[in-house]
């Protein structure tokens, strides 16, 4: 291959990058992928925030103070019961499966970050902003999102409000972006399809083309580099969907965080987040004679032991527990008290039920209280639950009682709990 006299060395030169990949094809098929799949990721991340019911109480969230942003939130619904489910679990699976397409295109775009001068014009600089604020947003959510799923809260307290404001901030710059590039995007797929080449500058500044003007000896065509990508996300796909499904196909979830945790088998054998242990939750406050559940509203005070609440009309309810890492169980079948009954027990009626505050034993840590809302604690599917799959819940799926609400994320599913305070928040 025949070498230019002065072969260019800066990064800010077109000629410093060199593989025949890049092109306005490659990066356009990237883009219109990553067009859908984000707005998907950014709705569902909406939709999955609002679970919390963020608006309801500090507790609930640690940003009280959303301002504007919070302009959509609305009273969670307990219908389907599945749809914390749906919402999160579409979130975390297509997140991490759209790693590769994010790392290509960020790829495939990198020369244009080096171009000079940093702005030619008013509309330029914008864009180039606009630009830095997208690569920065997208990069912070991606990173965000797959540390809490994986190491485990990692920013306790902290990462609802670190993912929901990057996600305006990508967002804001996302819509400039899509405005100023769709078109050109799709006047180049409308082009290949049309068997015509891609218009060069549909893909960046004419100045500095995403097309190197001295490409290196090809390794791969473009279209199996988008092979290899898309090969990328289907493993990650492949690797991450199971944790949504009950049996064998939960194996298949290598990557999940607790997809691959053993909770044992029998009536108690699905997933576990934090164990009793974990928590600091001792046998010696769940025991018969020592643990009861307060009950406070405007008639008093109300305590009842585990014996005393099995008294009680008992209902039975099948629901998943649904977790904000992007697990979910199959549904399993409670049974207990329904809160609105324990509502009636401290003054109110079961159809005008108000909202509740729940507390657990638990003394330290995130979750150890939830508030819910009252069309949650009208809800008759939603249980503080005594027994699942037809025996006492286990220590660590929440011994002696723990709520279940339907539709409702998991950690508004308090287990443990001591203490419910009825009124409005
Ligand atoms: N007291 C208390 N309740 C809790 C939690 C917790 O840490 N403490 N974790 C919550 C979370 S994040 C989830 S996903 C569910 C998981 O319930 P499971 O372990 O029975 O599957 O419990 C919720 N209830
Ligand atoms: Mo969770």
């Amino acid at each position: 291959m025949s070498r230019l006299p002065t072969p260019p060395v800066s990064p800010t030169s077109p000629g410093f990058w060199r593989s025949p990949v890049r092109g306005p094809w490659f990066t356009s098929v990237l883009g219109v992928v990553l067009l859908g799949g984000i707005t998907a990721l950014f709705v569902t991340g909406l939709l999955s925030y609002a679970a919390y019911n963020p608006d309801l109480s500090p507790v609930n969230d640690k940003t009280p103070d959303k301002g504007l942003l919070g302009f959509y939130l609305f009273a969670w619904p307990t219908h389907p019961y599945w749809l914390y489910r749906l919402t999160q679990g579409v979130h975390v699976t297509l997140g991490i499966t759209l790693v590769p397409v994010l790392l290509a295109k960020l790829w495939s775009v990198v020369p244009k970050l080096f171009a000079l001068p940093p702005a030619r014009s008013l509309a330029h600089a914008l864009e180039r902003i606009s630009l830095l604020l997208l690569v920065g947003g997208v990069l912070f959510e991606f990173v965000t999102g797959v540390l809490n799923v994986q190491l485990d809260y990692l920013f306790p307290g902290s990462f609802y409000p670190l993912h929901f404001y990057g996600a305006w901030v990508f967002f804001a710059a996302f819509l400039v972006h899509v405005v100023l590039r769709a078109p050109a995007a799709v006047r180049n797929l409308r082009r290949m399809r049309a068997g015509e080449g891609p218009e060069e500058e549909a893909g960046g500044e004419p100045d500095f083309p995403l097309v190197s003007p001295r490409p290196a000896e090809p390794t791969v065509s473009r279209r199996g580099a988008l092979w290899f990508v898309g090969g990328g996300s289907l493993l990650l796909f492949g690797t991450t969907a199971g944790q949504n499904f009950d049996g064998p196909l939960r194996r298949t979830a290598l990557l999940a965080p607790h997809g691959a945790a053993d909770p044992g088998g029998g009536p108690g054998g699905f997933q576990i987040n934090k164990t009793a242990a974990s928590r600091g939750i001792s046998t010696r406050e769940t025991r018969e004679d020592v643990w009861r559940l307060v009950l406070t509203g405007p008639s008093g005070t109300v305590r009842l032991s585990r014996a005393e609440l099995l008294e009680l009309p008992l209902h039975s309810s099948a629901l998943p527990i649904a977790c904000v890492e992007g697990w979910s169980t199959g549904d399993q079948w409670w049974r207990g008290v329904r809160l609105r009954e324990l509502a009636v027990l401290v003054g109110y009626d079961a159809e005008t039920a108000p909202d509740v505050m729940v507390e657990s034993l638990q003394r330290r840590g995130a979750f150890r209280k939830a508030a819910l809302r009252s069309n949650q604690v009208r809800d008759p599917r939603s249980l503080l639950a005594l027994d699942v799959n037809g025996e006492p819940l286990t220590p660590d799926h929440g011994y002696p009682a723990r709520i279940i609400v339907p539709a409702a994320p998991g950690v508004l599913n308090t287990k443990w709990v001591a203490r419910m305070t009825f009124g409005d928040l």
